[in-house]
């Protein structure tokens, strides 16, 4: 289980209402506590925060508002101690318009960095070089650079220009960056949106149908998997276990599994369809029968995420806790690595930010709220953060959760544990079950181990026949361990073993 940090939101040690690398380091004790085997941080690095650190100025520095290098140091010492891994976020498609390579590149035609980005002339009356749109705006993902007089390409935001990989001289910088981070000690890295690095060299229009998709959702090209082996074989050089896991925004799992290669490009990519999935049965068995067709051994694993940073929580978008508590069963009871967003074992929902307080261009600022720590005036934050508080955060807050025993937060604790304990479930096959309408039910295997995991996903009460000899080792409601009774209430779940 990887546990993803948003700096600015997790926690405060200078108390300037930003969160930063030594508030994280001080509440290291809460995810040892929950269980959690490692972290992965979003962005720290130098930036002029258009998308709130994915335009990175410099890779290789901590951006002042979040600390110091020495800061990370301490954070990464103190979470190694704690046997906790830290991967951190790379963003190898796009850099930020400071960045110094991209001042260079805009200096003149002749610099020799020019061609680190895509540039291209206008035509005659200014037209495009393809029908290419921008994520965040919709608009041309083109910007025209006045002093040169030639477009440059940006998939993002005009402050993020892309980057050109098909130039050595980009990927041998890049990797330099991963050589800097990964003699730091990182565990590795979530590389972000990267199957964008590689580019069709003809950048060819989209299809008319699909001009209005932004394009970094499109572009999928056969040289971008020539770059993953290298940054395997760099990544995996290195002694101890590190980890590339890649963000591969596009829209269908098998455009998603092929960035697994044969083994030898990304150990794991993020599987988002089913963060899209609705809160349904037969929406939810699709998506795991897929993953394991998709996402076999021995070159491929599955993961799992419900929330992150860019999209409305899981919590919110399936509209109760009850739904929040029995797919926490689910994503721990799934075979695959896990990742769950920061809040989510609060049972947090975004928080309702009024437009006078909306600052991302994604406007994805509900799922970022701050972290409530405890029940006080100011959550364990010192002056009022960057961003409204997520709702009701008076009862739902780190302290009072944790005083509560039935808790969703002591519900998380709970599998976490369990999945620790069973090999079954954290290694075990995964088959699906025949079971009523409405309902998941799925066995994981592992040696002696067994584990089933069933979830009515309805608002009626189910009967659902199971094998006697199986008994509650969980209940998503909170109901007592113990004797099965035949039947699951609306959007429970249930873990069950061999009793
Ligand atoms: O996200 C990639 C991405 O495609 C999303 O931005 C998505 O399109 C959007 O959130 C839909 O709401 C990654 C990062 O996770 C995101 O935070 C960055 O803004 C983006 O890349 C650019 O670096
Ligand atoms: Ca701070």
């Amino acid at each position: 289980m990887l546990y993803q940090i948003y700096p600015r939101s997790f926690a405060d040690a200078n108390g300037d209402g930003i969160g930063d690398l030594n508030g994280i380091r001080e509440r290291l004790d809460h995810l040892s506590w929950l269980g959690v085997d490692g972290l992965w941080l979003s962005p720290f690095f130098r930036s002029p925060m258009h998308d709130f650190g994915y335009d990175v100025s410099d890779y290789c520095d901590v951006d002042p508002l979040f600390g110091t290098l020495e800061d990370f140091d301490a954070l990464l010492a103190a979470a190694h101690e704690r046997g906790l891994r830290v991967v951190i976020d790379w963003v190898p498609a796009h850099t930020s318009k400071e960045h110094p390579w991209f001042r260079e590149a805009r200096a003149s035609r002749s610099n020799p960095k020019r061609d680190w980005y895509v540039w291209r002339d206008p035509g005659p009356s200014g037209e495009l070089p393809n029908n290419w749109t921008a994520t965040f705006t919709n608009g041309p993902a083109w910007t025209l650079d006045e002093s040169t007089g030639q477009l440059y390409l940006h998939s993002f935001l005009a402050e993020q220009p892309d980057l050109n990989w098909e130039n050595p001289e980009v990927v041998r910088a890049q990797h330099e960056v991963l050589r800097f981070w990964l003699d730091r000690g990182v565990d590795g890295f979530r590389a972000d949106v990267v199957h964008n690095i590689g580019k069709d060299p003809m950048l060819p229009d989209a299809p008319a149908e699909r001009a209005r998709i932004p394009h970094s959702v499109l572009n999928d090209v056969p040289s971008t998997h020539e770059h993953l082996r290298e940054l395997r074989r760099l990544v995996d050089g290195y002694p101890g276990e590190r980890l590339l896991v890649g963000e591969v925004f596009l829209l269908t799992s098998e455009q998603i599994a092929s960035y697994y290669g044969k083994g030898d490009e990304l150990h794991l990519a993020f599987n988002f369809p089913p963060l899209f999935a609705k809160w349904s049965a037969e929406r939810w068995r699709e998506c795991i029968a897929t993953a394991e067709s998709l996402f076999a051994e021995p070159h491929a694993w599955p993961s799992w995420v419900l929330s992150n940073h860019d999209q409305p929580r899981h919590r919110t978008r399936y509209g109760s806790e009850a739904r929040a508590r029995a797919a926490a069963v689910l994503l721990l009871g799934l075979r695959g690595t896990p990742f769950m967003y920061m809040g989510e074992e609060l049972g947090l929902e975004d928080a309702v930010v009024p437009p006078e307080r909306v600052v991302d261009p994604g406007g994805r600022d509900g799922c970022r709220a701050p972290f409530p720590w405890d029940a006080s005036a100011g959550h364990g934050w010192g002056p009022e953060p960057w961003l409204p508080w997520p709702p009701d955060a008076a009862a739902r807050n780190l302290e009072s959760l944790r005083a509560d025993p039935g808790s969703i937060l002591q519900l998380y604790r709970s599998l976490l544990g369990l999945r620790h304990a069973s090999p079954a479930l954290r290694l075990g096959d995964l088959e699906l079950c025949d079971a009523p309408t409405g309902v998941l039910l799925f066995r994981r295997v592992h040696g002696a181990d067994e584990r089933w995991v069933a979830i009515n996903f309805t608002e009626e009460r189910v009967s659902v026949a199971l094998d006697p000899a199986l008994a509650i080792q969980l209940d998503s409601g909170g109901g007592p361990p113990g004797r099965y009774r035949g039947r699951l209430e609306p959007d429970q779940a249930l873990l069950l073993a061999r009793g």
